[in-house]
């Protein structure tokens, strides 16, 4: 049998902690190579004086892990520079934050030809290989130039953006002709499938044959694999001691206010500015709801070297402290802005205390908060999901109440419509969007695209969209 090859930027390495410590796409990938056996091969997150390609192998639980250190430059150029300050802003339809330099270009291309040395001597002839995500769009190729004729698929967990965005970046054409060299690439949605293929047709002048795209001589399939979260796990979790204890604790703080919460990685693309200012609305213009409700953000901080991150998070200090400088009394503040991690359970137990789930991103390849929140509410008496729709998971979860989040007022009457929901429409679109989320889970989600990669499916062609397939 195949063993699974997963390669991603960090590897996670099974924890003996308790249940729930990893997020639901660690534990999926690790279920995986244990069913195949295999490794996962990645940067191992630290930094060595220079690349000596040595790799640190551990087994545990079943999971072998293979990776490698990288010299700060590499960091500096692959990790903040490239992978952070080009590609995320890009592919999150910011170009304004988006910086083109040579040396980033030439640092991710430098370390997607060391991650190929140093796995090249590991890959075995029947083995397949899984790249995860847009740190990595060159290693297939990279691999292909060093001889392997392994199947090798990718999957890319931000949106794709549109052509014309993507064409500002001096070497998008050299980016997306290096992706041929995969077998199968996925996408979480129709729409970012869309904007990959559009680009791929118009602008290198690939054509379209069903699922698949030809270029010269190679043919890559494309497919939309939705990625879903443990929900299973989540469920288990959301009944452990822990969340109680959180659950409780948000109640009793409460005091019979209804909590509106978000939970976002302190990141521009999560909408977090135009979040407060949507509320700030609410406070505004519904007086007499002020004291009935507040909101939770929890951002824990991400990526701090990177300056748009800093100045993130300056903003949202100011933000929040403005409007509770405005609006607060003695007895009640209208936004509790904290900026820790907690662990998965404790989360669980938050989410259920919530009335309102706020999920607006601007822009999101798919948010798995939004899932979480929907797994663990209370079936009779759930809360109510707020989704913006241009989050990933707005193609599934159909029934949120969904949101333009760059709208302040689509946002405050969104909140209006959730608190005077009626427990049956909330019952109504809670089972609606569980059915989906217990149902395109993520152990679904890694068996749509293994399979896939293994040629055992056959997914529906592509539906036409435009006149690009006919082009
Ligand atoms: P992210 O941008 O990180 O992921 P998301 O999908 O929402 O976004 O996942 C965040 C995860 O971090 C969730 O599991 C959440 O519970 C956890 N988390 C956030 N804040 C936390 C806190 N304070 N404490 C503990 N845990 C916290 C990227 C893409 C997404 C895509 C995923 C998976 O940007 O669009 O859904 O990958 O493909």
């Amino acid at each position: 049998m195949s063993r699974l090859i997963i390669i991603s930027n960090r590897v996670s390495a099974p924890k003996d902690s308790h249940a729930g410590a990893q997020g639901g796409l660690a534990v999926a990938l690790q279920a995986a190579i244990r069913e195949f056996g295999g490794i996962w091969f990645g940067w191992s997150g630290e930094t060595v004086e220079e690349f000596t390609g040595q790799i640190n192998f551990q087994r545990a639980q079943g999971v072998t892990t293979a990776t490698v250190d990288l010299e700060e430059q590499d960091i500096e150029e692959y990790y903040n520079g490239y992978a952070n300050r080009t590609l995320w802003p890009l592919f999150h339809y910011r170009i304004d934050l988006a910086e083109y330099e040579r040396g980033f270009a030439g640092g991710y291309q430098r370390v997607n030809e060391r991650f190929a040395d140093t796995l090249r001597p590991l890959v075995e002839s029947e083995d397949i290989l899984w790249v995860q995500d847009y740190h990595m769009f060159p290693l297939g190729q990279c691999l292909r130039d060093r001889g392997v004729k392994n199947r090798i698929g990718f999957f890319l967990h931000i949106p794709w953006p549109p052509r014309r965005l993507l064409a500002t970046m001096p070497e998008a054409q050299e980016l997306v002709r290096t992706m041929f060299a995969y077998d199968l690439v996925g996408f979480h949605t129709q729409e970012w499938l869309d904007s990959f293929r559009d680009y791929a047709t118009y602008e290198l002048g690939a054509t379209v044959e069903g699922d698949t795209l030809v270029l010269g001589e190679r043919r890559l399939r494309a497919i939309v694999a939705p990625i879903g979260i443990d929900c299973k796990e989540f469920v288990a979790g959301a009944s452990t001691a822990a969340a109680k204890l959180a659950y409780r604790r948000m109640r009793d703080s409460a005091v019979g206010r209804d909590m509106i919460v978000g939970v976002d990685r302190l990141d521009y693309s999560k909408g977090l500015e135009e979040r407060f200012a949507g509320y700030e609305r609410f406070l505004a213009e519904h007086p007499e709801e002020r004291k009935e409700v507040f909101l939770l953000q929890i951002a824990p901080p991400s990526r701090g070297a990177v300056e748009s991150y800093k100045k993130i998070r300056t903003a949202l200090e100011g933000l929040s402290g403005r409007i509770n400088g405005a609006y607060a009394d003695t007895d009640w503040v209208p936004i509790r802005y904290v900026n820790q991690g907690y662990p998965r359970d404790v989360l669980a137990g938050i989410y259920r205390a919530a009335r309102i789930g706020l999920v607006t991103p601007l822009r999101d390849g798919m948010n798995l908060v939004a899932k979480e929140y929907v797994a663990a509410q209370d079936p009779e008496d759930p809360g109510v999901l707020i989704l913006s729709r241009f989050a990933g998971a707005a193609a599934q979860l159909k029934d949120a109440v969904l949101v333009n989040p760059y709208s302040a007022d689509e946002v405050s009457d969104a909140i209006m419509q959730a608190l005077r929901m009626s427990r049956e429409e909330r019952k109504a679109r809670w089972r609606s969007m569980m059915d989906n989320v217990e149902a395109e889970d993520v152990v679904w989600w890694r068996t749509l695209f293994t399979d896939a990669l293994m040629g055992k499916d056959t997914p529906a062609p592509i539906p036409a969209h435009n006149d690009v397939a006919a082009a």
